[in-house]
């Protein structure tokens, strides 16, 4: 019997969790907690970008993460606060952020869930006043309570995964989580410091006419690849590429599509990482009746073998998923 409570659109994202407390398998409230300080340091992320362009926050600091790529200011104000808000509340005892090279060892023995996040995804579109992200997925750690982190808590499948969602710092900012129940959608309003229900029970379209890729690197995509993308042209579908996948990726929840970042010249496993970004995700996607490969095999799937490792990433609407998946058959057969 569902155990979801049909809710007014218009709850609040904290009525929401306690209303559903029960989907949250075997939580007693920590998991409603993390969500909540994930939540809040959401709100902060928000307040902090909405004034980027005013107080000079905006731009690059000089810095590179562990990825090479240039940090922006937000990016590592976004990982403070992340890391901070997911260390005072005491359920985590390990962070996998994009912004550091190691585990961040939260030193609550007692906290039972391993997060991995990416605190700013698509940061460089930040000075061009273009939406951006933040990703996350939770799980619950393996060793035992009070023992050091072990490889096993936080290099687990994506199947593992007990939570996932995202923030959308859009032309409004969203919240879209999933524990494993459904996927529901939450409208931050700041004049009121408070996430609505918004969009309840999300679920992706089956099929649609919107593909998202780079077709900049199209001359070092696979044949499968390519041969998908004409069959998108002789559908004469739309190419809708922001550059920022969660943006790209909350679009093709709603209306339908597939987002594609395949192997390249320049990123031979794909640039999106297994275990902050195309996890979380998959997790999502699945929840809302979507699809997620790596061209041929379900992202939950891959066995994680190092903490930023990327993968090739297929995700959206389930028979467009399927469709680039048999052009990878029908050449690797
Ligand atoms: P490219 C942003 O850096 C990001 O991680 C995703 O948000 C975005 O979809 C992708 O990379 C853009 O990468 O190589 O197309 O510029």
């Amino acid at each position: 019997e569902d155990s979801r409570i049909a809710l007014p659109i218009g709850t609040t994202l904290d009525r929401f969790i306690k209303r559903n407390q029960d989907d949250f398998q075997y939580a007693t409230g920590e998991l409603s907690q993390l969500l909540r300080d994930i939540a809040l340091a959401g709100k902060v992320v928000n307040r902090e970008m909405n004034k980027a362009g005013l107080i000079n926050i905006a731009g690059a600091i000089g810095t590179m993460n562990v990825q090479g790529e240039e940090q922006q200011k937000l990016d590592v104000l976004a990982n403070i606060r992340f890391i901070r808000a997911l260390t005072k509340g005491g359920e985590v005892c390990a962070i996998i952020s994009e912004e550091d090279e190691k585990v961040i060892d939260v030193d609550h023995s007692k906290g039972k869930y391993v997060v991995a996040i990416d605190p700013l995804d698509g940061s460089s579109n930040i000075d061009v006043n273009v939406s951006v992200g933040t990703i996350f997925s939770v799980y619950r750690r393996i060793s035992p309570i009070g023992s050091p982190i072990q490889k096993e808590d936080y290099l687990q499948k994506g199947t593992e995964q007990v939570a996932a969602g995202y923030l959308l710092y859009g032309s409004s900012t969203m919240l879209v989580y999933t524990t494993g129940a459904g996927v529901n959608g939450f409208t931050y309003e700041p004049s009121l410091g408070e996430y609505f229900l918004s969009h309840q029970n999300m679920t992706i379209p089956k099929d649609g006419k919107i593909y998202s890729i780079n077709e900049g690197s199209l001359f070092s995509f696979s044949e499968p690849v390519k041969r998908y993308l004409e069959y998108c042209r002789e559908e004469t579908y739309s190419g809708r590429y922001i550059g920022s996948l969660v943006a790209d990726f909350h679009r093709n929840m709603l209306k339908g599509g597939i987002y594609i970042y395949p192997s390249t010249a320049k990123n031979p496993n794909g640039k999106l990482r297994l275990l902050y970004e195309c996890n979380a995700l998959a997790f999502i996607v699945e929840q809302a009746g979507g699809k997620a490969t790596d061209g041929i095999n379900r992202i939950l799937d891959v066995k994680p073998t190092s903490l930023h490792q990327r993968v090739p990433f297929f995700v959206g609407s389930k028979n467009m998923v399927e469709k680039a998946k048999v052009f990878h058959e029908m050449i690797h057969n």
